[in-house]
C-alpha cells in the first residue's frame, strides 16, 4: 500500500510537506518566478521576450493538469501581502486621519480584506450539501479487455488517482453527519483518458424512477418551506405525504428506514452506482453492468438512539472518523465489484433493469471483484478540494456508457448545470481538484474565471491554419465513432409513459425486508414508527401503513401498533399480479452478511479512570488494545493526571463531559474500590454505562467496577436467561483471558441479543 501511495501524483510530497521538507515541492508563498522563454520561440509574445509569456506548453500537455502541487500555497517564512503581492506592514489598524479620526476610503488594504471576506461563501449543493472527501487511488486486479476499454481496467496493478466525497443528502452544509439519510459515495477517477465520475450512493436503489420527479422529491424532504424545519431529517409531513403518494418509493423506503441510513462510519458502508450502466469493449460490444463498492472493514451501522445523541456531542462524527483514520495511516479500503449481464439476460428478468428502484439480486448475477479503492490522503484545504469538487454523472470515458434509465438521463443533464451556478460559470473544470490529468484541448473559449491561456489564433474546427489541430480522435485512435451497439430498437413514438415492469412496486421491497435478520427487521419497524410519529396529519400516516401491507403484513401491523392506529386496508396495487421473482431471499442484503475481515482495528475504546483505580490492569489493557490496532482512550471525570491505587500516574485523554459513552465502540470499567466510588459520584458514569449497554456494545467490568452494573441497573443476563456475551465481568487476575474475550466481543461490533424495544435501560 505504501509503495502505491508513494506512486500517487497527489501524494508524493505529502510526507515531506508535513515535516516541512518540501524544498522542491510546494512553492513557498504565492508568487512563483516565471520561467525564461523557450529557445526557438515563434509566437509574437514569445519573440518580444516578455518574461510573462513563459515557456510554450509542452506539446499535448495541459498546463492545468499538473498535480495539485502547482496550486499549493505555503506561507511558512513569508511576509504578509495583499492579493497584489504588496507587503502589508500593519494588519491590526485601518488607515485613519489621525488616531481618533475617520477611516480613509483610500485604505485599499482594509477594503481588499473586507471585500474578499464578503464574498467568501459560495452556494451549497442543492442536495448532498454536507460532505467529506479524501484522495486515494484505484488499483485494477486483472485486465478486463473482453468487457471494457475503460482506462482504469486495462492492466493488472494499474493505479488511477481518485478523489472521493461522501455525503448526506437532505441536510445543509453545516448539518450533522449522523442524520437518518442516504449517503452519497462519489468517486472521481482521474484516468489517463479523461475523468470518469462514478457518482453513487450507499443504497443500490432510489426513491423515484424518472428524473421528472426529482425536484418534487427534494422539495418534499428538505425543510418545509414556510418555517425551514426540520433540518437534515425526513421525519416530517411533506416527505411522508410525497412518498405515500408515490408507491414506486416503497423499495427505497425499506433501505432508508434500515440501519444502512445510519452508518457507523463512511469506512463501513457499501457504495453502489445504482443505475444500470454499460461496459463497452474494443469491438463495440456492450454488456450491462451494476457497480458495487464493498468495504474491507465490513458493513456496520449505528443504532438510532446512538445516532441522535452523537449528533449533539459530535456533529462531525463521520468527517472526523474519516480524517483520523487516514491521518493514522489506517487507510480506508473498498473493493469494486461488477455485476455484468447481457441485454438478452436482462430481457428475461422479472424486473426492468432500467428501473432505478430495482436491484439485480446477487444470487441472480454474482458480483465479480475487479479492483480496490484506497483512500490515503486527506485534502489540504476543505474549500479548495472537498467543497469545490464537481462530480457529474455525465463524466464517462470510453468503455463506459449509459443505459436508457430515465432517472440517469436527468442526472446527465443536472450536474453540469448545477455546477455552473454553484461554482460561478462554465470553467469549473479548470479548478485544480476538477482538472483532469489527461490533456484538455478544444475550441471552447473564455467565460468567467478562465485560467488557461490558449495560444494561437485558431479557435475553430475544421481549420487549416493550425494544421487541423486539435484533431478529432476518431476511430483510427481506437476511439469508436459508434460508442456502443444498442439493443434492437423499439418503437420510437414520442410518449410520456413508463415501461410495464416499472409498475411492480412491492416485490423487491418484500425481498429486502424478508432478507433482513430479525434485529434489522425490528429496527426497520421502529424507524417507520419514529418517522411517522413525527407526521401530524393522520391520513398521511395511514397511507404509508396501507402501502406497507403490500410489503409485509407483519411490518405493517407492527408499525400500526406502534402508532396506536387500526390497520388500514392495503393500498391498491398498480400491478395486481406481478411476475414471479427469481430470488425470494438474498442474504447479501443483510448488513450482517458482511462482517469484514474481523479484528478491532480503529475501534474507539473508552477506559474509565479516576484517582484510586487499579492502574496496572488499565495500562496493560491499553497496551493490548493498541497493539491490536484499536484506539484506546482514558476517560476521566476531568483532564489531567490521576493517582492509581497501585501507585501509578495515568493521564486522562478525554473527560466524561467532553466525550460521552456513545462516541465509543466499547467500554472498560476499572478495578479499584476508591476509583469506582469516585467514578460513581459523577452522574455521567452511569449514563456512560447505560448508553454502552443500550447500544449493545461490549463492556468489560474489572473487579470492583461490577458495582457500577448494579447502580446502572444492568440486567445480569439476556432476556432469555442466557449469559450476555458482550458483558464481560472478571477479576484482574484473569486479565489476559478477559482481554482476549473482550477483543473478540469488540470484533463482533454489537451484541444485538440484548436489543429490546422499548429498551430495558
Ligand atoms: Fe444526485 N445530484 N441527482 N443522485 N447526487 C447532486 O449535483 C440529481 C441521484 C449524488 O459529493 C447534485 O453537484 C438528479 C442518484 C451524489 O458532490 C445535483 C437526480 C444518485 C451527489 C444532483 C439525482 C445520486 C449528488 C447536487 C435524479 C445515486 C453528491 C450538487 C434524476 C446514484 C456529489 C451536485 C458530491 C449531487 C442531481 C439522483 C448521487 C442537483 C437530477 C440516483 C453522491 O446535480
Amino acid at each position: 500500500t505504501q509503495a502505491l501511495a508513494a506512486a500517487q501524483p497527489h501524494n508524493a510530497a505529502k510526507a515531506a510537506e508535513h515535516e516541512g521538507l518540501a524544498s522542491d515541492g510546494a512553492p513557498m508563498g504565492q508568487s512563483v518566478e516565471p520561467p525564461i522563454p523557450a529557445a526557438g520561440a515563434s509566437t509574437l509574445s514569445e519573440l518580444n521576450l516578455n518574461a510573462k509569456a513563459g515557456e510554450a506548453a509542452a506539446a499535448g500537455q495541459d498546463p492545468l493538469s499538473q498535480p495539485l502541487q502547482r496550486t499549493r500555497v505555503d506561507a511558512t517564512g513569508q511576509r504578509l501581502t495583499t492579493n497584489q503581492g504588496v507587503p502589508v506592514a500593519d494588519n491590526q489598524n485601518s488607515l485613519k486621519a489621525g488616531a481618533r479620526g475617520p477611516v480613509l476610503l483610500e485604505d485599499f488594504i482594509l477594503r481588499e480584506k473586507i471585500t474578499h471576506f464578503d464574498h467568501e461563501r459560495i452556494p451549497e449543493r442543492i442536495v448532498h450539501a454536507r460532505g467529506s472527501g479524501a484522495h486515494g487511488f484505484f488499483e485494477c486486479y486483472e485486465p478486463l479487455h473482453s468487457l471494457t476499454m475503460a482506462a482504469p481496467f486495462q492492466e493488472a496493478g494499474k493505479v488511477t488517482p481518485v478523489f472521493v466525497r461522501f455525503s448526506t443528502v437532505a441536510g445543509e452544509r453545516g448539518s450533522k453527519d449522523t442524520a437518518r439519510d442516504v449517503r452519497g459515495f462519489a468517486v472521481k477517477f482521474y484516468t489517463d483518458e479523461g475523468n470518469w465520475d462514478l457518482v453513487g450512493n450507499n443504497m443500490p436503489v432510489f426513491f423515484i424512477q424518472d428524473a421528472m420527479k426529482f425536484p418534487d422529491l427534494v422539495h418534499a424532504v428538505k425543510p418545509e418551506p414556510h418555517h425551514g424545519m426540520p433540518q437534515a431529517a425526513s421525519a416530517h409531513d411533506t416527505f411522508w405525504d410525497f412518498v405515500g403518494l408515490m408507491p414506486e418509493s416503497t423499495h427505497m423506503l425499506m433501505w432508508a428506514m434500515s440501519d444502512r441510513a445510519l452508518p457507523r462510519s463512511y469506512r463501513t458502508m457499501q457504495g453502489f452506482g445504482v443505475h444500470t450502466f454499460r461496459l463497452v469493449n474494443a469491438q463495440g460490444e456492450s454488456r450491462f453492468v451494476k457497480f458495487h463498492w464493498q468495504p474491507r472493514l465490513g458493513t456496520h451501522s449505528l443504532v438510532w438512539d446512538e445516532a441522535v445523541k452523537i449528533s449533539g456531542a459530535d456533529p462531525d462524527y463521520h468527517r472526523r472518523d474519516l480524517w483520523e483514520a487516514i491521518e493514522a495511516g489506517e487507510y480506508p479500503e473498498w473493493e469494486l465489484g461488477l455485476q455484468v449481464f447481457t441485454e438478452e439476460e436482462a430481457q428475461a428478468f422479472s424486473f426492468d433493469v432500467l428501473d432505478a428502484t430495482k436491484i439485480v439480486p446477487e444470487e441472480l448475477v454474482p458480483v465479480q471483484v475487479v479492483g480496490r479503492l484506497v483512500l490515503n490522503r486527506n485534502p489540504d484545504n476543505f474549500f479548495a478540494e472537498t467543497e469545490q469538487v464537481a462530480f457529474c454523472a455525465a463524466h464517462v470515458i470510453r468503455g463506459i456508457d449509459f443505459s436508457n434509465d430515465p432517472l440517469l438521463a436527468g442526472r446527465i443533464h443536472s450536474y453540469v448545470d448545477t455546477q455552473i451556478s454553484r461554482l460561478g460559470g462554465p470553467n469549473f473544470h479548470e479548478i485544480p481538484i476538477n482538472a483532469p490529468v489527461a490533456p484538455v484541448h478544444n475550441n471552447q473559449r473564455d467565460g468567467m474565471h478562465r485560467q488557461a491561456i490558449h495560444r494561437g489564433r485558431v479557435a475553430y474546427e475544421p481549420n487549416s491554419l493550425a494544421g487541423g489541430c486539435p484533431f478529432q480522435a476518431g476511430a483510427a485512435q481506437g476511439f469508436m465513432s459508434v460508442r456502443s451497439r444498442q439493443e434492437a430498437q423499439e418503437s420510437r413514438d414520442k410518449v410520456r409513459i413508463k415501461p410495464e415492469k416499472f409498475a411492480d412496486h412491492y416485490t423487491q421491497a418484500r425481498l429486502f425486508f424478508d432478507s433482513q435478520s430479525p434485529v434489522e427487521q425490528a429496527h426497520i419497524a421502529a424507524a417507520f414508527r419514529f418517522e411517522l410519529s413525527k407526521v401530524t396529519v393522520p391520513a398521511v400516516r395511514e397511507r404509508v401503513v396501507a402501502s406497507l401491507r403490500n410489503v409485509s403484513e407483519e411490518l405493517a401491523a407492527q408499525v400500526a401498533a406502534g402508532l396506536g392506529m387500526p390497520l388500514p386496508a392495503a393500498l391498491p396495487r398498480a400491478l395486481p399480479t406481478p411476475a414471479e421473482p427469481e430470488v425470494r431471499h438474498s442474504s447479501a442484503l443483510s448488513l450482517m452478511a458482511r462482517p469484514g475481515e474481523g479484528g478491532i482495528r480503529t475501534r474507539k475504546i473508552a477506559l474509565l479512570v479516576a484517582d484510586g483505580v487499579d492502574g496496572a490492569s488499565l495500562q496493560a489493557l491499553v497496551g493490548k488494545l493498541f497493539e491490536a490496532g484499536a484506539v484506546p482512550r482514558l476517560v476521566g471525570p476531568r483532564l489531567g493526571a490521576f493517582a492509581t491505587a497501585d501507585g501509578l500516574t495515568l493521564q486522562a485523554d478525554a473527560t466524561l463531559e467532553n466525550s460521552p459513552g456513545f462516541l465509543f465502540d466499547a467500554l472498560v470499567l476499572p478495578d479499584g474500590a476508591d476509583g469506582v466510588a469516585a467514578l460513581s459520584r459523577a452522574g455521567q458514569t452511569l449514563e456512560f454505562v447505560k448508553d454502552q449497554f443500550r447500544h449493545c456494545k461490549p463492556i468489560l467490568m474489572l473487579g470492583a467496577s461490577h458495582a457500577l452494573a448494579t447502580l446502572a441497573d444492568l440486567p445480569p443476563t439476556l432476556p432469555d436467561g442466557e449469559p450476555d456475551p458482550g458483558l464481560l465481568i472478571g477479576d484482574v487476575a484473569d486479565l489476559d483471558a478477559l482481554a482476549d474475550a473482550f477483543m473478540t466481543a469488540i470484533a463482533r461490533h454489537r451484541h444485538f441479543e440484548r436489543d429490546q424495544d422499548p429498551p430495558a435501560i
